[in-house]
């Protein structure tokens, strides 16, 4: 019974599991977005170290479920914490104007975003180097004319509102419960 166990939570966690990755480029549009972390399966947790050069925008396309919660940060390492100087938002399909936004998280130029996703649809992660504009606009990001260049780390996760999770657990307890039942 206990081997079941640690075998289903051993597959679940092997699903789900923390993932490297890297970007393509050119994914400086919303319609060229890099895809490496679509397909994804919520809870999900994923880091990359991406370049950032010369007028360059990074777009990640993902997949949210309405209530997932979404945190991305972006740590810049050619000096630590300060270049490049990100600017990261949160886009959905088709709107123009950012769902949530951010320049400098805490005391150095890094970013970070934190949202719950209220539809299950298909969003965009849109991060550039500091320039002059309204950062909360598309355009901010696609076609944007900066001078921040060097690498960043990205960290994107997706966590299910707390009452999916507790959903989860009791199917799997429930499922548990069942094969005992069987065997008895
Ligand atoms: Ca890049
Ligand atoms: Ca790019």
């Amino acid at each position: 019974m206990k081997r079941l166990a640690t075998l289903a939570l051993g597959a679940l966690l092997t699903v789900n599991a923390f993932a490297l990755f890297g970007e393509t480029e050119p994914n400086d549009t919303r319609a060229t977005a890099d895809m490496v972390l679509y397909g994804n399966s919520a809870p999900w947790a994923d880091v990359g170290v991406i370049s950032l050069t010369a007028n360059d925008s990074d777009f990640f396309k993902i997949r949210l479920n309405a209530g997932d919660y979404l945190t991305a940060i972006t740590f810049p390492i050619s000096t630590l914490y300060n270049v490049p100087d990100t600017v990261m938002a949160l886009f959905d399909a088709t709107g123009t104007t950012a769902i949530v936004w951010n320049d400098d998280a805490g005391s150095g130029f890094g970013s970070a975003i934190r949202w719950q996703a209220t539809a299950t649809g298909d969003y965009y992660i849109a991060i550039t180097g500091y320039h002059g504009g309204v950062q909360s606009s598309l355009s901010y990001y696609e076609g944007a004319t900066h001078g921040e260049a060097g690498d960043y780390i990205l960290t994107v996760s997706v966590v299910p509102e707390p009452a999916s999770m507790v959903a989860l657990g009791t199917g799997l307890v429930s499922l548990l419960a069942l094969r005992r039942r069987k065997k008895n």
